[in-house]
């Protein structure tokens, strides 16, 4: 096995006996080996796209397959081979469609791969075509391996977007185009950047599909205090970051005296219009991803994981944990078709929350349009004076060390400074009590790491308001990095020509020295330091 895709590789140069978040090795290959047969349907469904066709659910099953193989999705060996086969089949249906429209298909096995009858023969070919092993030049092999990873984000993205009805073909072109070209070794450098480049554009799209798609099934997010205590009463906790099985949830437990409660990247949720107008949907209970094991473990109900992230479940909470959509961990339920009443019928079982624990409240709520909405107000605060720079703190969390940076540069932060934050590395200081600039919060929550789009049109509005470039603002971006999603969006920033950002708690694994060296020369990215040096170096 190896694997050295997140942040959290053993290490810091890759898994290779089983994974640190718990991937098996027969896990690993065959997402290896999901990739591959993918990458064999990209090749025909490019040269269907080159004669100006294409397939709407091959589009979306190729989001849900590569999503699949995100970090801290599924952990199940039994559901690839479906996959698997599935890829093979759409593949012999996109060639048969470029023949009759008389499009050519390059030489490549892919195109003729006959998956294995069983898991162990499909481990073994899984095992033939390792994500990692395919260029023979090191630096093109780091660029390949960035654009595969920005594909997985990416991917994730469009499948959200798609779930609510929102599409757009040329994301899925891109990935068929891309997934195409990592299968051939006579591409250079500059080939691969550009490739790079336009992952960073198609995660654009993708995001911008995913927040029209949330915003337009579910009204834009309002700015709304959350309890992060507790009420007496039967509980579910929903985790990962899907919208539409938040609300299916909540619809189907209006009425039984059941309490909603949303863990980790769920937190935004309830600032939207829609699923905030359910009185049952009460609060928030702990923090990212990485602290399930002992948060599920204290939580007196049923635990419902939707996408990413799930941590190896503890056998205490095995009973009561659920899976939905494309999560899995083997020996946990999963739930499909939108029908949640496994988890309502052992909710109900479970004693609940025998009190009520007042532990304040969080603010959420502050999207693009929220933002928006005090953009007046935050200009003449720059204007006059009162805030003097604004710092991006946001990205994935982690169980690494080195992640406490982020909580004390919030810390330290000066008064006169704003903090915008999204995505799951929030929770590291996001009950920090920062005050306010003349009516403005100091800590806005922009949302999960899926509205990173909210926080890239806030920057642009904020740069159209001072005439200026983002580069100019004064804006800093702070990130932390450990899955597929941050790829992405980090190539996204990259390709809107963003320089200057601060990227921690450790660099890529697959990224390699002359990689690194072309970022820091075209970007200036760097490595974060310690909290006083960089506020030192960024305030001046
Ligand atoms: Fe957290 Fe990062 Fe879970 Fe997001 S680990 S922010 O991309 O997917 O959340
Ligand atoms: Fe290791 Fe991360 Fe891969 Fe899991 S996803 S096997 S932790 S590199």
């Amino acid at each position: 096995m190896f694997c050295n895709q997140c942040e959290q590789t053993a290490k810091g140069t890759g898994c290779t006996q089983i994974g640190v978040c718990g991937k098996q090795p027969d896990v690993a290959a065959l997402q290896d080996l999901l990739i591959y047969a993918c990458q064999g349907l990209s090749v025909a469904a490019h040269a269907v796209d080159q004669k100006g066709q294409h397939d709407e659910a091959t589009d979306d099953f190729v989001y849900a397959a590569v999503f699949s193989t995100l970090t801290n999705v599924n952990f199940d060996a039994g559901r690839f081979p479906a996959l698997i086969n599935k890829a093979v089949e759409l593949r012999e249906c996109m060639k048969a469609r470029a023949a009759s429209l008389g499009a050519s298909l390059p030489a490549t096995p892919a195109l003729a791969f006959a998956p294995a009858a069983d898991i162990p023969g499909l481990v073994k070919q899984g095992e033939e075509h390792a994500i990692n092993a395919v260029d023979p030049n090191a630096d093109v092999q780091s660029l390949k391996q960035t654009v595969i990873y920005g594909i997985k984000g990416v991917a994730a993205y469009a499948d959200h977007a798609a779930i609510l009805g929102k599409r757009d073909h040329a994301v899925a072109a891109y990935i068929y185009e891309a997934l195409a070209k990592a299968l051939r070794t006579d591409l250079d450098l500059a080939a691969w950047v550009d490739l790079a480049m336009r992952c960073g554009q198609a995660n654009l799209k993708a995001m911008e599909l995913l927040d029209a798609a949330n915003t337009g099934a579910y009204g834009h997010p309002t700015p709304t205090p959350v309890p992060i205590g507790h009420r007496k009463g039967k509980c579910i906790l929903v985790s990962g970051h899907d919208l539409r099985d938040l609300e299916t949830l909540l619809q189907a437990t209006e009425g039984k005296g059941i309490d909603i409660y949303t863990h980790g990247e769920m937190l935004p949720c309830h600032g939207y219009p829609k699923l905030k107008a359910y009185k049952h949907f009460f609060g928030h209970y702990g923090t990212a991803w990485q602290n399930q094991i002992k948060e599920f473990a204290e939580f007196p109900g049923a635990i419902l994981m939707t996408t990413n992230c799930i941590q190896k479940p503890a056998a205490s909470y095995m009973p009561n944990i659920f899976t939905t959509g494309l999560v899995g961990w083997p020996g946990a339920v999963h739930v499909g078709n939108q029908d949640f009443s496994a988890v309502i019928e052992r909710a109900l079982a479970l004693p609940g929350f025998t009190d009520d624990l007042d532990k304040g409240e969080v603010l959420v709520g502050f999207g693009h349009n929220a933002v928006m909405n005090v953009a007046g107000a935050v200009i003449d605060a720059v204007k006059a004076g009162k805030i003097r720079h604004f710092f991006l703190v946001g990205g994935c969390d982690g169980a690494k060390p080195g992640r406490n940076y982020y909580t004390e540069f919030v810390e330290k932060a000066p008064a006169d400074t704003v903090i915008l934050t999204l995505a799951c590395g929030k929770f590291r200081f996001f009950d920090k009590k920062l005050g306010d600039i003349g009516g403005i919060p100091r800590l806005l929550d922009i949302g999960q790491c899926n509205d990173a789009y909210s926080a890239i049109q806030i920057a642009l509005a904020l740069a159209g308001a001072f005439n200026c470039g983002v580069n100019e603002l004064p804006l800093s971006l702070i990130l932390s990095w450990y899955e597929q999603k941050a790829v992405a969006i980090l190539l996204t920033l990259l390709s809107l020509g963003i320089k200057d950002i601060r990227l921690g708690p450790s660099l890529p694994a697959f990224v390699t020295p002359n990689v690194l060296n072309f970022l820091v020369e075209n970007f200036n990215i760097k490595p974060i330091s310690t909290p006083d040096e960089d506020l030192k170096a960024i305030l001046g």
